[in-house]
Order: structure tokens, then C-alpha cells, then sequence
């Protein structure tokens, strides 16, 4: 049992192969680079890792544009490669977690090719092809996230295609059952190489309505800026119609029967809809036959504030009551969150510390991102080293996401920090990482935080398995209980920079062995700004 639900509480370590390690010295990383650096990530604590994608690609969207399922892209290797890093990581205890990017490929692939070509081939029907508008316009109002209409026009076929990204990630068509079918045999391929688990891209964005309503406008009030930046109008439309539609439910559904088939695989679904994500991830993850957990952007955006905490928390409480989170603060797509939450009388340390156990203290599933156990602040990217395309669409409104995805820092002092021996790396290495580097976090360090409260919550079933209940906040003090058989853990977390102070009967509650430096006061406990307190009731 314990085994089989392995994912429930697990603690998953995000991999970006690009800017992990380069082991062949070309300046970008690989798997062979990840391979060599297996211990670093068992040693952390963690259960498994997910490996953003490494299949062969023209990489105009660095990998989530794939243009065969079944290879590793030579940048990053060979199939060989990867199967050493799965033999390594399984020898360390640590499962592997691939990224399936299925909602799209890339316009190179060769079903998009043979797609393309006229309106009568074999697979002329696993795009989503429509006509112009008499004016020659666009078939609706659909946006694609990275600017502009989600429509682009293809003259030899003399249609429109669909892609809810680049124009060179074409949208598959989920309404016919021979693509539905064959995605599932390219995910089969991979089970069978014997990955643990997958990490579902846009999982909310396989099926469309098949009628091509037109969007609504959002009301300006309720425009929520999570999944795309203010200045992007994709975020000024509901979007009721071009993506997650009911029948979504029907291909997890399928997928989940395709993986039963195999033992212990776990998945976790991105879902990226800022009208009704907590609804999805309710649907999605609920019944034990489709998606095992999912996340949402609440916490890659939103404010580091304890009452946005606690009202996102108890909203999660109160619809997915039967369904698994999966929580994040970073990861690829989004600035790192010591930069993200920073105010300027934030201490960076100090912040980097609350945030890794507040995030840890979640009840459901953590993924980490490379990086964040150094504490590292987003980078400053010079327009002249931009790569990402969303960035440079959107440049200066929107940076874009270059700034996440710099590469790991090892050694302070090492060619690229211990990254790679090239003269240039494919993203700069950022001069004030250095100070972060691995080599660098001794004893006080926040990566040997990481280490002992991944730890901590091992050690304690409430934390990783357990209820979460009490939720409460003042308007600096985020409070909750942690709850597992007989181990009742009251966590408290103070998110703002002044101390506080927080009224509570502390007769009946004795201090957990996690360090912290809050004081008990005739009405309560006092805590330090940025300060954490977690005690055993009872
Ligand atoms: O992201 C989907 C998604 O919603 C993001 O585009 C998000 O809105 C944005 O990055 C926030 O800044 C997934 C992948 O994680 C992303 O890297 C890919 O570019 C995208 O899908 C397309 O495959
Ligand atoms: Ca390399």
C-alpha cells in the first residue's frame, strides 16, 4: 500500500535539463549531466524527480514543441543515456517523472507534416483545421497565450490551424479517437522504458469545443492574472470554449486505464485556467480513475500574504475534498518566488527560509525547483541574451521566463559555476549566483534548511499525509493544524516583516524538535518577522 501510493505527500525535485549540468561541453545541459549530479538530488531528501522535457524538438519553445515522443533530442543525448539516468536515480531511491507535452506538437512532426498537406491525407483530422471567415479572418476569437490569435494560416491547405502557443506548436484534435489512441501508445512507450510518473503539460487544454464558440469578454473585475501577465490579452477573455471542455475527463480517464496497467505510476496534471482551475483539479483528481494529483498557478502568482494563503487554502479544502494537490512556488514558467515576494524590507534569507517550510508544511504533494534550495532570485536577462519567445513578445511589460532558467550553480569559483566548460552557455550563468552556489551553503545555509525539514516531514506523518484543518489568518500570521492518527502539529507562519503576535492558549502545546525562534507571552506567542513556529498539541 505504502508503496503504491508513494506520491501521496512526496516531495518532487524539478529538473530543466537545459541548465542542469553540460556534460558534453557545448553549453547547454543534458542527460548525462543529470546523471552525474543523482547524488546532489537523493542527498537533498526528495522522492522522486521531474524531468522537464528532453524529446527531440526544434526547441522553439525549448522542448515543449515535440517533434517525435519517442526520442531524446541529441542537445540532451540518447535513449541510452536516459536509460542510464533512470537505473542511477533508481538505485538512489528516487523515482523518475517525465514531462508529456500531448496537448500539442511541434509543426515539424511528422503528423502535422502529412496533416498539413491537404484536406483528404489519413490525418488530415488530427489538427484542428477550420475555414476563414469570408473576410479571410480567423474562424473565432481565440487567443493563443503567447500573443495574438490562436489561429494561424496555413496557404497550401488553405485553412486555419489551431495552437493555444506558438504558431509552431500546432493543436492536436482530441475529438478524434485515432489521436487520442495514438498519444496513448507514445505515453506506453515510456512506461515501458519504465518511468514512474508524468507530468502532464496543459492538461486542461487537450479537448476544444468542437463547434468554435466564440470566447466571452471577462468582466474587468474578475480578470486574474495567474496564468498570463496583465499586459497579455489572452487574460481578458473567459475562456469557456477553447479549453477545458467536459470531455477532458473522458481521455484521463483513458489514459489512467492505460497506466494501471503498470505498477505505482503516478501523474500530476498542469491545469492553467484562471476562471475555474479549483473546480478542474476537483474533477480531475477525484475518484481514483484519472489524474493522481494537479496543480494550479495560485501559489506560482499571488501575494505572500497569510490571508491570501489561508482563503486559497480553504477554497482548495472546500472543493477538491476528494482529489490530491500538488503544490509549487516555482518552477520554469514563472519568477522565481524570492523575487517574487520580495519587498524591499524583505530579508531575501529570511524569506527563502518561511516560504521553503510554509510550502513544506502544505497538505498534498511539493514539487521543488531546481535552484530554489540555494535561494536563488530570479535573473536579470539583457534584452541581447532573451531566448524565450513569450518574453521577447512581450518585452518590457513581460520578461518572459528566461530569468528562471539559468543554470544550476555548483561552484562558486568553477568555469560557469561548475555548469558547464563551454565559453558560452545557451543562458548567461548570473555573476550574483556565484554566492549561492552549492559550495557555498554551509551549515546556516538555506540549502541545509531543504535538507532538514524535508527530514522533519518525513519524520512526521501529519506533515506529509496528514489533514490540514483550522486555517486562519490575521493579517500577518498564517495558522493551520496538521493532522495524522494520534500527531496533532500546529504550524504557524508570521508572513509579514514586522514581529507578531498571535493570542493562544500554549498550555497544552509543547515545542516540536524544529528549531525556531518565537517566544511565549502571557497571551500567546510572539514571532520574529519572517518567522515560522511549528508545536505538537496535546
Ligand atoms: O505551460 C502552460 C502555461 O499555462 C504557461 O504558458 C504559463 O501560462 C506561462 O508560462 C506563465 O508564465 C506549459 C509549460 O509549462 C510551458 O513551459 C510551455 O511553454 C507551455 O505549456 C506550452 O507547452
Ligand atoms: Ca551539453
Amino acid at each position: 500500500q505504502k508503496q503504491k501510493d508513494w506520491w501521496r505527500g512526496a516531495v518532487i525535485y524539478q529538473i530543466y535539463p537545459r541548465s542542469f549540468q553540460d556534460a558534453n561541453g557545448d553549453g547547454i545541459g543534458d542527460l548525462r549531466g543529470i546523471t552525474d549530479r543523482l547524488d546532489y538530488v537523493a542527498d537533498l531528501g526528495v522522492d522522486a524527480i521531474w524531468l522537464s522535457p528532453f524529446f527531440t524538438s526544434p526547441m522553439k519553445d525549448f522542448g515543449y514543441d515535440v517533434s517525435n515522443y519517442r526520442d531524446v533530442d541529441p542537445i540532451f543525448g540518447t535513449l541510452a543515456d536516459f536509460d542510464q539516468l533512470l537505473e542511477k536515480a533508481h538505485s538512489l531511491g528516487l523515482k523518475v517523472m517525465i514531462d508529456q507535452v500531448i496537448s500539442h506538437t511541434s509543426d515539424l512532426h511528422d503528423w502535422f507534416e502529412q496533416s498539413r498537406r491537404d484536406k483528404t491525407n489519413e490525418k488530415a483530422d488530427w489538427y484542428v483545421w477550420a475555414d476563414a471567415k469570408p473576410d479571410g479572418s480567423p474562424p473565432n476569437n481565440w487567443l493563443s497565450i503567447f500573443g495574438g490569435s490562436a489561429w494561424t494560416w496555413d496557404p497550401r491547405r488553405c485553412q486555419y490551424y489551431l495552437h493555444n502557443f506558438l504558431a509552431s506548436q500546432p493543436d492536436l484534435n482530441f475529438h478524434n479517437a485515432e489521436v487520442r489512441k495514438a498519444l496513448l501508445s507514445e505515453v506506453r512507450f515510456w512506461l515501458d522504458r519504465g518511468v514512474d510518473g508524468f507530468r502532464l503539460d496543459t492538461v486542461n487544454f487537450y479537448v476544444h469545443d468542437a463547434s468554435l464558440r466564440d470566447n466571452p469578454a471577462l468582466p474587468k473585475d474578475q480578470i486574474n492574472s495567474t496564468i498570463a501577465p496583465a499586459v497579455n490579452p489572452y487574460n481578458w477573455q473567459n475562456h469557456q470554449f477553447d479549453k477545458s471542455q467536459p470531455e477532458n475527463v473522458d481521455f484521463l480517464a483513458d489514459l489512467r486505464a492505460v497506466l494501471d496497467e503498470y505498477d505505482h505510476i503516478t501523474t500530476v496534471g498542469e491545469i492553467g485556467d484562471a476562471q475555474r482551475q479549483l473546480e478542474l483539479m476537483a474533477e480531475y483528481t477525484s475518484g481514483g480513475n484519472k489524474l493522481h494529483m494537479a496543480y494550479t498557478f495560485d501559489f506560482l502568482g499571488g501575494e505572500f500574504k497569510a490571508p491570501y494563503f489561508a482563503e486559497r487554502i480553504k477554497e482548495l479544502e472546500n472543493i477538491v475534498t476528494d482529489g490530491w494537490p500538488c503544490w509549487a512556488f516555482s518552477n520554469h514558467d514563472v519568477v522565481r518566488h524570492v523575487s517574487r515576494w520580495a519587498t524591499n524590507e524583505r530579508d531575501h534569507k529570511a524569506l527563502a527560509r518561511l516560504s521553503a517550510m510554509l510550502l513544506l508544511s502544505l497538505r498534498g504533494s511539493v514539487c521543488l525547483y531546481q535552484g530554489e534550495e540555494l535561494a536563488l532570485p530570479e535573473a536579470d536577462i539583457a534584452y541581447e541574451d532573451l531566448v524565450d519567445p513569450y518574453g521577447i513578445e512581450f518585452w518590457p511589460n513581460f520578461k518572459g521566463r528566461d530569468g528562471c532558467r539559468t543554470p544550476m550553480v555548483w561552484q562558486k569559483n568553477g568555469p560557469n559555476a561548475g555548469f558547464s566548460i563551454a565559453n558560452k552557455t545557451w543562458l548567461p550563468v548570473p555573476r550574483a549566483h556565484k554566492d549561492l552556489a552549492v559550495d557555498q551553503q554551509g551549515d546556516e545555509s538555506i540549502l541545509r534548511l531543504y535538507q532538514d525539514f524535508l527530514r522533519f516531514r518525513r519524520d512526521h506523518k501529519a506533515l506529509t499525509t496528514g489533514a490540514i484543518e483550522k486555517v486562519s489568518a490575521t493579517d500577518q500570521i498564517l495558522s493551520f493544524e496538521r493532522t495524522a492518527d494520534d500527531e496533532r502539529l500546529l504550524c504557524l507562519f508570521n508572513m509579514s516583516d514586522e514581529a507578531a503576535e498571535i493570542a493562544l492558549d500554549m498550555n497544552n502545546i509543547a515545542d516540536s524538535d524544529w528549531p525556531h525562534a518565537a517566544e511565549r507571552t502571557d497571551a500567546g506567542l510572539k514571532l520574529p518577522p519572517l518567522g515560522a513556529y511549528i508545536g505538537v498539541i496535546g
